[in-house]
């Protein structure tokens, strides 16, 4: 009954280690620090396949080399951010005196908050220059920092890999470091509609929400409790974070059925005990996109005062 799905995972699994016991062998042979290059004059030639580590500074760059190629101290990892501004070059594999299989390339991190502008416009002048020349350069990965997820300064190092059209992988670090699991937030079909009918005000901007005076920030945190103070709700009234305390209490109350775990799980508040982590789980997003729908559809009654039917589009 399952044996050809039998067959594809244990082709899979053997294939897979296969190519760890490659990458074994690679990286247990040559994997020798070439050079540290301030400026693009100094590049070694583009002679073989290169793949690039880049990210903010201290995301974790040097580790994951070190990690990579079994080394404890390839890559100087450090704790002061933005100290590195070279790209630093490393030749694996193939024998010492000829031309190495590929090398990884560790460039200068970005996002240090207190450098001054000249050392910022240096670090775009030398990276994007290198992105758009180096021909050998066969992928980037882009590091993110599980904790904080992508920030601006990340969206800026993909635009301008986009530009010279670059491929690039994103590689999540400090995963160790994250408290608690990611929160996930299934979409009624009416939140989705809006969203696109917000796209072609925004399409300018990078961000969904983007800010009231830069497309290139996102909206401040205040932007929706000053929205309903101009709708003539004081702070005393209402406040944005109220939204989800009233929907805690007015889908228990209104909405019969929905289990009180499960809306206690929507909202993030993993409650510790059998019944709070009960539904904290990707298994349940069903369950979970049915109560924000059914939750949509009843702020649409509100809204309206009569049974709205429920839009059928798929999210
Ligand atoms: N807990 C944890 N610490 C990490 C991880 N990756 C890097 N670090 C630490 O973060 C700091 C900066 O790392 P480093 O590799 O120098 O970052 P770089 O500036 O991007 O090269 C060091 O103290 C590392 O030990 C990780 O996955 N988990
Ligand atoms: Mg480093």
């Amino acid at each position: 009954m399952n044996g050809p799905n039998v067959m594809n995972e244990e082709q899979d699994h053997v294939a897979q280690q296969e190519l760890i016991e490659r990458a074994r062998k690679l990286f247990s042979g040559r994997v020798d620090f070439v050079l540290s290059a301030p400026g693009l004059q100094f590049l070694p030639d583009p002679v073989v396949p290169e793949i690039a580590f880049s990210g903010r500074s201290n995301v974790g760059k040097s580790s994951l080399l070190n990690a990579i190629t079994g080394r404890k101290a390839l890559a100087r990892t450090s704790v002061t951010p933005g100290r590195t501004q070279e790209l630093n070059f490393f030749d694996v594999g193939g024998v010492v005196g000829e031309l190495p299989d590929f090398r990884l390339v560790d460039m200068p991190g970005y996002g240090f908050a207190k450098a001054p502008i000249k050392v910022v416009d240096r670090w775009r002048q030398l990276v994007r220059t290198f992105l758009r020349g180096r021909v050998v350069l066969k992928r980037t990965l882009v590091l993110i920092d599980s904790r904080h997820g992508v920030k601006p300064p990340d969206l800026d190092m993909m635009e301008m890999l986009d530009g010279a059209a670059v491929g690039y992988r994103l590689v999540l670090t400090k995963a160790d470091k994250i408290n608690g699991k990611p929160h996930l937030i299934p979409l009624a079909t009416q939140a989705v509609e809006l969203l696109r009918e917000l796209q072609p005000l925004t399409s300018r901007s990078r961000y969904v929400f983007p800010g009231a005076r830069s497309l290139a920030r996102p909206m401040s945190d205040n932007t929706m409790n000053a929205a309903l103070k101009r709708l003539d709700f004081g702070t005393d009234d209402h406040v944005s974070h109220g939204f989800r305390a009233m929907a805690r209490t007015m889908i228990a109350e209104r909405l019969h059925g929905v289990p009180e775990a499960l809306v206690e799980a929507q909202l993030g508040h993993g409650k510790s005990g059998p019944l709070g982590s009960a539904y904290d789980r990707a298994e349940f997003m069903e369950q979970r996109r049915q109560v924000m729908q059914t939750w949509a559809d009843y702020l649409d009654k509100l809204r309206t005062g009569a049974d709205v039917i429920p839009f059928n589009r798929a999210a």
